[in-house]
């Protein structure tokens, strides 16, 4: 067989058999021969993590062209919160779909985009007069976010912080603090960008207080006030290790941010959208940001962002000079409509937390029986462990490589992320059922125990 029969495949979306199911090894014979045409026909450098064809997902399984079902611990990076194929994204963007699909914004304008910007300047934290531009991707959400702080401020520098994540385009890759697989041989980056130390509790021992006070000196003696457009911070970093930072560290960093005139935006392309408990992890921290960038869980799988923020630095773009030829493309904002009515109406942010307990409970047994679980930390339903060395906490990213592929191969999607490679990272579905992220834990328990440590 040369191309996969979906014929078979049952509808995606919640109508899925909410269950884990091997019935062939993996990869499965119909998934090795995409991988072979992948192989052929995609740049190498495009990876992926699960090696398997997937045909359908919904509810907290994804499902691949050999029958198999996967328990899904990932979303798609954090993206189908809502729940993948939920029907009332697939009904509103087939509506839309077959209405229009392209205006272009720029041209003539529609009113999902504008319903859109006004419920992300209503969702967003902040009580005063805010305004939204939408984007496509993350990436470009960050770089917009970047002009329209150096616009209203007349400054150039930007800081970012030590394991930051913030894109692969230019100027985000000058952000993203990781070289490899992200940097490496891509350069030369964006200028004006400049590096400070993170709160990271587990390996640096200090408060937020003393983290705020090691970073604010690096700022003002290698960038200072005066040339500083904007400070982008992730208020839980995500591909970095998920560092949740110490209390009192995201808050001095607005303060000062404040007292001095610069742009604070907060990153929440991965953290927000009811993703850690609450709609935005920046409500957590108590900071408000003066721009936000969204994406990834808006629009239930559908490719859109946005920058959000005070109106008065939105506007300070000139006419004209914000755009782009697909961003807040119709079909993407109606799907985002309908995740945000979902996020909003059916109990999406006290179900992150509900995961969120459920998830630090056992992975906080796991941390006790096994010393190879230096950390779990996280929030709502963006939580991870962190393996090591017991005895020198020195990361062990063999480890986490080798239990997440462990894992998939038993049927259940599990991603790794940090700076150090050694970082198990669960995002499950906020519409995956407690006994399905159960079995997945149960899963990663076993495949931890499984890889004996020399
Ligand atoms: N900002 C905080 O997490 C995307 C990247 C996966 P795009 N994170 C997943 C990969 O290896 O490419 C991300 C993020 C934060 C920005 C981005 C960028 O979002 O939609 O991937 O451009």
């Amino acid at each position: 067989m040369t191309t996969l029969d979906t014929a078979d495949v049952a509808t995606g979306g919640p109508t899925l058999a909410q269950e884990r199911r091997l019935v062939t090894s993996i990869p499965g014979p119909r998934s090795q021969e995409l991988l072979e045409r992948k192989a052929a026909a995609v740049a190498s450098g495009v990876g992926h993590t699960a090696p398997i064809a997937a045909v359908a997902a919904g509810g907290g399984v994804v499902l691949d062209a050999d029958g198999n079902s996967f328990i899904d611990l990932g979303s798609g990076i954090a993206v189908t919160s809502v729940g993948n194929a939920h029907p009332k994204v697939v009904e509103a963007v087939q509506r839309q779909a077959a209405q229009f699909t392209h205006t272009c914004f720029m041209i003539s304008p529609y009113e999902g985009y504008v319903a859109v910007a006004e419920a992300l300047n209503r969702l967003t934290p902040g009580d005063f007069p805010k305004k939204s531009a939408l984007f496509n991707s993350g990436a470009e959400a960050v770089e917009n976010a970047v002009k329209i702080a150096r616009k209203a401020t007349g400054r150039q520098a930007v800081v970012a912080f030590d394991h930051a994540y913030h894109g692969r385009t230019n100027l985000t890759m000058a952000l993203t603090a990781k070289s490899m697989p992200y940097k490496s041989g891509f350069g030369p980056f964006a200028s004006e960008v400049y590096r400070a130390p993170m709160s990271y509790p587990y390996r640096d021992g200090l408060s937020g207080p003393e983290a705020a006070a090691r970073a604010l000196s690096v700022i003002d003696k290698q960038v200072g006030a005066a040339n500083l457009a904007a400070v982008i911070i992730e208020p839980i970093q995500g591909e970095g290790g998920f560092i949740v930072p110490a209390e009192g560290f995201l808050p001095a960093i607005a303060e000062w941010c404040s007292a001095n005139g610069v742009v604070l935006i907060a990153d929440e392309v991965q953290s927000g959208f009811a993703r850690t408990g609450t709609m935005f992890a920046s409500e957590q921290f108590g900071i408000v940001p003066d721009l936000v960038t969204t994406a990834k869980g808006i629009a239930g799988g559908l490719p859109l962002a946005a920058v959000t923020g005070r109106a008065e630095i939105m506007d300070a773009a000139h006419a004209g000079g914000l755009g782009g030829t697909y961003g807040g493309n119709p079909i993407a904002c109606a799907a985002a409509l309908a995740s945000i009515d979902v996020f909003e109406n059916e109990g999406m942010v006290p179900r992150a937390r509900e995961l969120g307990e459920l998830m630090l409970d056992r992975l906080g047994a796991l941390q006790a029986a096994d010393p190879r679980v230096g950390d779990v930390r996280g929030r709502g339903a963006m939580i991870a462990i962190e393996l090591v060395d017991p005895e020198t906490q020195a990361p062990d990213a063999a480890l986490a490589g080798a239990v997440a592929r462990r894992c998939i191969g038993e049927g259940v999607i599990v991603l790794t992320c940090g700076t150090y490679g050694n970082v198990l990272r669960f995002l499950p579905p906020l519409s995956i059922g407690d006994a399905l992220l159960h079995e997945g834990l149960d899963v990663v328990a076993a495949a931890l125990a499984a890889e004996v440590t020399a």
